[in-house]
């Protein structure tokens, strides 16, 4: 009864918009749970207010999940900033040549890392880093057994399609056995980085020589196929325009019609410090709940948008949790380097589980912690609606 009167609701909200036709078929679709077209998720970029489609983001964000908002317990390892690629917009990497200005953690480091977790409730680890050629698969697939075997229970997410097209080229193998001796190594799920905007245009002007669309969406395929878990990402608000960002999408889109093994769509906003792209203006705000709202409507069979608080800023974070958004990543620790590097206003990207949870409830909704593949763990609801109608008559 309550999702009837909720449905009738937003159409006759949508429908009272001066905003005509096309947003009123837009809005029946959303609320007869039917996908957008690539030409209604353009329109919606170029011609819907902020407030429609925020209206209808929100819609689906609290059918699926209502007030939930996930975040999980993980710290970062970067294993070394050193890329032998050269993507325009980063600014955290040194490039090989100039390796000796940049860092290499060997695996005693990186398991003295995991090791200052010992008897702490994290539940993941995110491993991301350059492209070194040093690191190669071998290395990593001992790293990643040590893991394992110092803490079986520790869910390891790590490494992105960039990372293993280099490691598995270099080894001489398919990505289907490279895939499969990392994943018996101990590898459960992967990030999204590294997808950026798989348009082949842009992508030649912001990272040329790095896998290629068809690339990274093959290895999140085979990882897919393997049962593992894998998010993707979109960086934003550079030289690209909405086409490329409905295009980039709707691969998405498509491969996750095929396999199902996606789970969390996270757009990044492109920031400007410190690369060579610090000429092109940051988005605005407007335009970043824009992009969030957009994707919730857009990408109907992803099951979850996150908004990364460290790049997001935390104020930016638990606005977007109004525009679609249901996760904002993790406690993370000090060890995350990509962001503060890129300009983000988060010098020290960590939070507390208190800080997390206050920061979810300040913007109205209840903290839930999760595992990787969004088990929930624990909720943090404030006060429940019957103590709040006690309060109020
Ligand atoms: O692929 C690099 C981005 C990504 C900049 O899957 C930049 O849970 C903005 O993918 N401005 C790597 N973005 C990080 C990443 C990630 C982060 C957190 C969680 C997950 C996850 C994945 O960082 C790169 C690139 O798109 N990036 N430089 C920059 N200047
Ligand atoms: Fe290397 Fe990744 Fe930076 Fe590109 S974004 S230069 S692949 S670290």
């Amino acid at each position: 009864m309550e999702n009837i009167n909720r449905e009738e609701e937003l159409s006759g909200l949508i429908n009272a918009l001066p905003q005509g036709r096309s947003f009123s078929k837009i809005a029946e679709k959303v609320v007869a749970d039917e996908r957008i077209t690539d030409e209604e998720g353009l329109f919606l970029f170029e011609k819907a207010s902020l407030g429609v489609s925020a209206t209808l983001a929100n819609y689906i964000r609290e059918k699926k999940y209502g007030d939930k908002t996930y975040f999980n317990r993980n710290f970062h390892i970067e294993p070394t900033n050193v890329c032998v690629f050269a993507c325009k917009f980063c600014s955290y990497s040194r490039l090989y040549a100039h390796r000796d200005e940049g860092w290499v953690l060997s695996k005693e480091d990186m398991m003295n890392i995991v090791k200052s977790y010992d008897g702490k409730p994290v539940t993941e680890v995110h491993i991301v880093g350059g492209v070194h050629p040093k690191m190669d698969l071998d290395f990593f697939c001992d790293f990643i057994s040590e893991i394992k075997a110092h803490r079986p229970d520790l869910h390891i997410k790590g490494f992105t399609a960039v990372e293993l097209d280099y490691m598995f080229r270099k080894a001489k193998l398919s990505v289907t056995e490279g895939m499969k001796r990392l994943n018996e190594a101990g590898l459960q799920s992967m990030p999204g980085g590294g997808a950026e905007i798989f348009d082949a245009e842009i992508r030649k002007q912001i990272c040329h020589d790095k896998v290629d669309a068809e690339g990274w969406l093959k290895i999140h395929e085979e990882a897919h196929l393997l049962g593992m878990h894998t998010n993707a990402t979109m960086l934003y608000g550079h030289i690209e325009n909405y086409s490329h960002r409905i295009d980039h999408m709707s691969r998405l889109r498509n491969l996750q019609d095929k396999t199902g093994g996606f789970n969390t769509f996270i757009p990044l906003k492109f920031r400007n410090q410190n690369n060579d792209m610090s000429n092109v203006p940051e988005s605005s705000i407007i335009e970043d709940m824009k992009m969030y709202a957009i994707a919730r409507i857009y990408m109907d069979n992803f099951p979850h948008l996150k908004a990364y608080w460290p790049m997001l800023g935390r104020q930016n974070a638990q606005l977007s949790l109004s525009f679609g958004v249901d996760d904002i990543d993790g406690t993370i620790d000090d060890s995350t380097k990509i962001y503060s590097m890129a300009g983000s206003e988060e010098q020290n990207p960590a939070m507390t589980t208190e800080e997390l949870v206050t920061l979810i409830s300040q913007a109205g909704r209840v903290a839930v912690e999760r595992d990787t593949l969004y088990n929930e763990i624990k909720s943090f609801a404030s006060k429940n609606d019957a103590e709040f109608d006690v309060m109020l008559n």
